[in-house]
């Protein structure tokens, strides 16, 4: 295998196949939906045929990428960046108010460096230049929904997917699946910052070869982290979860212990329930059920983005494997560097 050094004692179990230089991502792009991006008749683009010869341009650029290809820039359509415009317009009020400073700062750098305006989509390629100069994090284009499995040995390469093909515009403030608002607003930021990126990377290094059930737990600790955590900024609660910080619902509701009058919009959120709020502890979280088509019951607080790195690198290391995979970032292989 190549890559594979000081392999004391080789591990006779057989694992689940991983990808062990940056290039086997290739191989592993297979979306759940095989390549149909979820259009079914509940999507609100189901009917649009339109819409829907759009996106299948958008995803076949996509599918055509290769590691090292320079990602497809897309020359968005009028219609697309006004519901970009929509969503950006109606997030930036609750930002201000729910987001923590490390998101707020990298969205303010984001605009001056990669195109982040109400009436511009940024290009995946000016992002991911950005990030890899802040972190080596690096983006990589990508149909539609991969499996858990996937998606999560990517981030041991420091790469992450994103779809570049936007919601319907009938609906700007739903998606049922992830688009390049919940991707360039929720997630692209705090990638740029070293704490952030250093515990995505461990979750995705823990996945590599990982037991199916340990790949759940994995899952599970993205979900409440990387997509719905919180932390604390002073006294306040502040979001630095992608699917909060994409959906003005989603941060409204999650912080509806301290409720607003300037978010709130009447009847998105049922008023006599409020979220529950746990410490972030990864062995909790890892086991916690949750919901993906309603508002999260439960949400996960860490103390900061360094306290979430530090927690999750220990519960990592809590995983058992025949073997202890880390990045080499110079070879880009994944490097063996103890048998247990
Ligand atoms: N695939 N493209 C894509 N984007 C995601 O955010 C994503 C995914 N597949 C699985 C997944 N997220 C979740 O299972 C995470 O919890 C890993
Ligand atoms: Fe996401």
């Amino acid at each position: 295998l190549p890559g594979v050094h000081e392999i004391g004692v080789m591990p006779d179990r057989e694992v689940p196949w991983f990808p062990m230089n940056i290039r086997d991502l290739d191989l592993t792009t297979d979306t759940l939906d095989g390549g149909a991006a979820l259009i079914n008749q509940d999507h609100p683009g189901f009917s649009d045929l339109e819409y829907r010869k759009r996106r299948e341009d958008i995803v076949a650029a996509a599918k055509r990428f290769r590691h090292g290809d320079r990602l497809p820039r897309v020359q968005y359509l009028e219609s697309e960046v006004q519901t970009w415009k929509a969503v950006y317009v109606r997030l930036q009020g609750c930002h201000r108010q729910w987001a923590c400073t490390e998101y707020l700062e990298m969205l303010k750098q984001m605009e001056l460096y990669c195109g982040f305006a109400p009436d511009n989509i940024p290009q995946l390629e000016d992002i991911s230049d950005f990030l890899q100069q802040r972190t080596g994090f690096m983006l990589r284009p990508i149909s539609g929904l991969l499996s858990a499995r996937d998606f999560l040995n990517a981030l041991a390469f420091r790469v992450f997917y994103s779809t570049q093909y936007i919601r319907h515009h009938e609906n700007p403030f739903y998606t049922p699946e992830p688009d390049i608002c919940h991707e360039l607003l929720g997630h692209v930021p705090l990638f740029a910052n070293p704490a952030f990126a250093d515990f995505s990377q461990e979750i995705g290094l823990a996945s590599l070869a990982a037991s199916d059930d340990d790949v759940a737990r994995l899952a599970s600790l993205y979900w409440f982290t990387v997509e719905f955590g919180l932390l604390k900024e002073g006294d306040k609660v502040k979001a630095f979860g992608a699917g909060l910080l994409s959906s003005f619902g989603e941060m409204e509701w999650s912080s509806s212990h301290t409720p607003s009058q300037e978010c709130r919009d009447s009847g998105s959120m049922s008023h006599q329930e409020r979220p529950v709020l746990k410490p972030l502890d990864p062995a909790v979280a890892a086991k916690e059920p949750y919901p993906i088509t309603t508002y999260q019951p439960v949400f996960f607080v860490a103390e900061s983005l360094t306290d979430a790195k530090r927690k999750i690198s220990t519960f990592c290391d809590t995983l058992t494997r025949p073997f202890f995979p880390q990045y080499d970032p110079l070879t880009q292989n994944i490097v063996v560097t103890k048998a247990i």
